[in-house]
């Protein structure tokens, strides 16, 4: 993608809610430090003290929404600061960074999900972010399944609030953008079970890393 620099040691888990990416997350960093190697596990919105907070104005439920234009831009300076601060400095002293959810979130959730201009999201992407992940894994499960699990965590927060058509589109936009990305995106069954689930996302970070 033009104006964007790949690291190779940059990792992002994707999908949708219920996908289990905090699971296969734990596992691609017990393989890391079996390996010897340092590793960041990171997470969006999230991952610095700032980041943290907009999580939380984006996430809760207790104060006005944001239109989509401002839940797009508040996503991207919570990812501008965490680039900034956490994932770049991991990146230069040649640490892996395991971001459970990255600038893909934005283009399936902002974009799929909420209608807005992929050329708005792709200039913040260039502009604010200006790094893609070298491996994007995506755990693909259908809609209804991911949702059955997340409704047994018992809290709802703002975006899982959405209907089952807004998660389709936000599935269908990460299925498209894979198929346009094949060399950074590995789609993985996560129908199935947890151990196996974690057990195909090792088998694809293990297979990156022999080759760089
Ligand atoms: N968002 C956005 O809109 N735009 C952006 O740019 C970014 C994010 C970066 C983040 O909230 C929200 O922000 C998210 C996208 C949006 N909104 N939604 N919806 P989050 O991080 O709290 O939400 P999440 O990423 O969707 O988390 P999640 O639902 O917890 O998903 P997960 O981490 O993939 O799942 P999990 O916690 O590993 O597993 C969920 C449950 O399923 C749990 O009970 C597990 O035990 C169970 N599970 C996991 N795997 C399996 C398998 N294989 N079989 C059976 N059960 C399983």
């Amino acid at each position: 993608m033009s104006g964007l620099v790949a690291h190779p040691r940059m990792v992002t888990l994707e999908g949708g809610e219920g996908a289990g990416k905090s699971t296969v997350l734990a596992a691609l960093r017990i393989f890391l430090i079996e390996c010897g190697d340092d590793v960041v596990c990171t997470r969006e919105p999230g991952g610095t003290p700032l980041a943290e907070l907009i999580r939380d104005l984006l996430l809760g439920r207790d104060h006005e929404p944001p239109s989509a234009e401002a839940e797009l831009l508040l996503m991207f300076a919570a990812r501008a600061q965490h680039v900034r601060e956490t994932i770049q400095p991991a990146i230069e002293r040649d640490a892996w960074v395991i971001s459970d959810r990255f600038t893909d979130a934005s283009y399936a959730y902002q974009g799929g999900g909420r209608g807005l201009d992929v050329d708005f999201i792709a200039a913040l992407e260039r502009h604010a972010v200006g790094i893609q992940p070298g491996l994007t894994l995506l755990l693909d499960v259908p809609v209804v399944v991911g949702r059955e699990r997340a409704s047994g965590r018992g809290h709802v927060d703002r975006i899982e609030s959405e209907q089952d058509t807004f998660f389709q589109r936000v599935h269908d936009t990460y299925l498209a953008r894979a198929a346009a990305e094949p060399q950074r995106f590995r789609v993985i069954d996560a129908t199935q079970t947890p151990q196996a689930v974690a057990a195909d996302a090792v088998a694809h970070l293990r297979a990156w890393r022999d080759s760089l």
